[in-house]
């Protein structure tokens, strides 16, 4: 039954208990006192202590900075600045320390009274009469600048403005507190990246990973080569859609684009200025497509190539036989190398695969030459050649992991990607570590249920999970954990097009993020980070910039309770603070549906929508669930074999939930079964009238996941003596990721048991296929 009116629906819910969810929120810091403004400090001090009273801004009031250090002017008008966007009050810079007794100043100073805090921490002392903002170094007075911003109210205001009187002291816990760019894939402008490092820089960041280089664009002027942007800085075309959509197609539009030099030195100085490295990363041996389009001679079989259009990993490399392969390099790194400062510069490393150097003589002869074992060796030679150039220039190179194979360069550090197991073995082996593992912190990868997305990769790295991260593997030892520098957030933008959509990716999971790489473990707490996220959240939008919803997407979670023949509705968001509002009917929710107090039970079919609002306004998306309590509703299942013990979903109940599976086999909605037959026999409990039969099953052919080859539907009245109603037995085969379901009418018969087999092994597929995987879900009766 399909119900329209949503008063109806309020006789088919029946309220369960009241359990859930309606925590009240602890207060930020734990100290403070009910009337106080909460704090929000992200990423979240050392220590941090609330005193009473407050310092009120006015305008006398004044920034004094050390006298004779510019450094520090420039951090104190960086603070006006904040001061004066929030509040239109613009402290005066005064050079010189404030009399002892001087009231309504902002005082920042490199005479610290706590000098163990390295250099980067800081104290911060906020009292009625006078803030002291203190650290070793200028680095730390402007770490400490940023908390002192995050004490001003959120949203700009012309009222008179207080910052809670506190104590604070703090530093670190990594000294690598990264965020990666990849400009390569979209090219993003010079604004927009000083954007990114202000980002960085709110969020106590201290290292901007700058991916330049890629199969897909070249970005980084090199004047003695200048095809490399001229030719490599634009392809003439790009993928649309999922790499996964086949076939393939593609935009016409010339993309690309360049920063010159200038503007890099540009970039650098901006960093700087805000206390972050840029650590430049130029692709070798792989992912180099755009260079060897400008440069084919680099390449092992000459070209020619273009500048890729599409995503993933390509043969063509550059040769490591050709000596002009390195002097090119070394050319460009020593223009590299006068541009960026920092002591670290990333040679990519990643996904070079051997297929040319197998066949490539010159390759081949310089395995024999140097007596190389195989291409992984090859590979390491290439690493080892550029390092040493490297290295006596004072420099030290960052990998990806794959630089393990085939043996470390003596000296590089690892960054670690697929997985953490390439940052623990090179901890093993001493060599210093960034981890940027896939599971945690690839920004790339989709941050909520991905029907409710805008297109990603793939993944699912939620605001929690990215919270969850512990950048030092357990399994090392005190020592090897010393080699852990830290961890960083990767952002690949092959589905990241726009400025705007690198702001969605980014936000909030940086915040998450940053409370990993700052905060000691014993102080992280992923409820008060979501207490102080609501703060946040209104910093994102006064900054204007266009921050991810999902953690306010209503999730929801429907469960078979087969002793009342109902499903129970729960429904819970992952920000706190959001009313949840919903519909059975199918109509868009609203402040006027129903407001969610707990969870609830439905005994009729419902379309649940929900969506959670904040002060009225709807955040994140409506979420839509379909519940069909048909026959087989909440019946008991058995199953003739079991299914394969990954993919139980919620066991046998899981085919007559009411709820059909999307198309994905990871998502915990499906039953998979490996080299066996689904054979499922369903008890109605009691003689009812059938009409029709139906049951589905999905198809992802890479996955190896294939259609069954034979259905059949019996029913029985007894159990024993079973009645063949329906035969499915040339079941087309179709490309393509699809659930099919088989629908069999059967008008009008009587039968307390209907039993469903489905035939794994399809016909036609390949001999070791025969026997694969099969998978089912809901069993419909009706
Ligand atoms: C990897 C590639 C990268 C790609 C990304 C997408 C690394 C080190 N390499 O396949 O080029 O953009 O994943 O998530 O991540």
């Amino acid at each position: 039954m399909k119900l329209t009116l949503s008063k109806k629906m309020v006789g088919l819910v029946t309220a369960c208990a009241l359990t859930f969810l309606s925590a009240p929120y602890s207060v930020a810091t734990g100290q403070e006192k009910a009337p106080q403004q909460a704090i929000s400090i992200i990423p979240q001090p050392v220590k941090l202590s609330r005193q009473s009273g407050s310092f009120a801004l006015t305008k006398d009031t004044k920034i004094f900075v050390d006298a004779k250090n510019e450094q520090l002017r420039k951090i104190g008008e960086q603070l006006a600045g904040s001061f004066k966007e929030m509040t239109g009050i613009q402290p005066a810079i005064v050079q010189k320390a404030p009399d002892k007794n001087a009231t309504n100043s902002i005082f920042l100073t490199l005479k610290t009274p706590v000098d163990t805090l390295g250099e980067e921490g800081y104290t911060l002392k906020v009292q009625p009469e006078r803030v002291v903002l203190a650290a070793k170094t200028p680095n730390g007075l402007f770490l400490g600048t940023q908390t002192i911003r995050q004490l001003l109210p959120a949203q700009p205001t012309t009222s008179p403005v207080t910052l809670p009187a506190l104590e604070v002291v703090d530093k670190p816990r990594f000294s690598w507190r990264g965020m990666h760019l990849d400009v390569a894939r979209h090219f993003f402008p010079v604004e927009f990246v000083k954007r990114y490092i202000d980002y960085l820089a709110m969020h106590k960041m201290n290292t901007f990973h700058w991916h330049l280089t890629e199969d897909q664009g070249w970005r980084i002027e090199i004047k003695k080569y200048p095809k490399l942007t001229q030719v490599g800085g634009w392809r003439d075309g790009t993928l649309i859609g999922h790499y996964s959509k086949q076939p393939h197609q593609f935009s016409t539009e010339r993309h690309g684009g360049f920063y010159t030099q200038e503007q890099i030195k540009e970039v650098v100085k901006y960093a700087q200025d805000r206390y972050i490295t840029v650590v430049p990363e130029i692709e070798m041996p792989g992912h180099a497509l755009a260079a060897l389009t400008a440069y084919p001679e680099l390449s092992c079989t000459g070209g020619p190539f273009e500048v890729e259009k599409k995503w993933g990993v390509f043969d063509d490399v550059f040769c490591a036989g050709n000596e002009k392969t390195f002097t090119f390099l070394e050319d460009i790194m020593t223009e590299v190398m006068a541009l960026f400062p920092s002591k670290i510069v990333h040679i990519g490393g990643d996904e070079s695969p051997k297929t040319r150097w197998e066949k490539c003589p010159k390759c081949q002869k310089r395995i024999k030459d140097q007596g190389l074992k195989d291409e992984h060796e090859l590979q390491s030679y290439f690493i080892q050649r550029m390092e040493k150039f490297m290295n006596a220039r004072g420099r030290t190179i960052i990998g990806w992991d794959e630089i393990l194979e085939g043996g470390l360069a003596p000296n590089a550090y690892v960054m670690s990607w697929r997985g953490t197991e390439g940052g623990i073995a090179a901890a093993k082996q001493k060599h210093y570590v960034v981890m940027t593992p896939g599971s945690h912190v690839y920004f790339d990868h989709y941050q909520g249920e991905p029907g409710l997305e805008p297109i990603a990769i793939g993944g699912l790295t939620t605001l929690e999970k990215v919270y969850s991260f512990e950048p030092i593997p357990s399994v090392l030892s005190a020592d090897e954990k010393k080699y852990i520098l830290g961890a960083q957030a990767n952002v690949w933008t092959e589905y990241i097009p726009t400025t705007q959509q690198v702001e969605y990716m980014i936000f909030p999971r940086m915040s998450a993020l940053s409370e990993v790489l700052w905060t000691p473990v014993a102080r992280k707490d992923w409820n008060d980070f979501q207490n102080r996220m609501q703060q946040q959240y209104r910093r994102y939008a006064t900054m204007g910039v266009n921050y991810a919803k999902s953690t306010f997407n209503v999730k929801q979670q429907i469960k078979v309770d087969p002793t009342k023949a109902a499903a129970t509705v729960t429904l819970a968001t992952d920000a706190l603070g959001p009313q949840i509002y919903y519909t059975l009917d199918g109509s868009a929710p609203s402040p006027k549906a129903n407001a969610y107090t707990g969870p609830f039970n439905l005994v009729q079919s419902a379309e649940v929508k929900a969506a959670s609002f904040q002060d009225g306004v709807q955040m994140g998306k409506v979420s839509t669930k379909k519940v069909d309590m048909h026959k087989a509703f909440g019946q008991t299942v058995n199953l003739t074999h079991a299914p394969h013990r990954t993919y139980t979903a919620a066991g046998p109940l899981t085919l007559v939930d009411g709820q059909q599976a999307a198309n994905s086999f990871t998502n915990g909605q499906w039953l998979g079964f490996l080299g066996t037959d689904v054979e499922a026999v369903i008890d109605l409990k009691g003689k009812q009238r059938i009409n029709s039969i139906s049951s589905s099953y999905l198809q992802t052919k890479n996955d190896g996941i294939h259609l069954p080859a034979r259905v059949e539907y019996a029913i029985s009245k007894d159990g024993k003596k079973y009645k063949t109603v329906k035969v499915f037995s040339e079941i087309a085969d179709k490309p393509g990721v699809f659930k099919e379901e088989l629908v069999a009418e059967v008008p009008n018969k009587k039968a307390r048991y209907v039993k469903v087999t489905a035939q794994n092994g399809r016909s036609g597929a390949k001999p070791e296929e025969k026997k694969g995987w099969l998978f089912t879900d809901e069993i419909i009766v009706k």
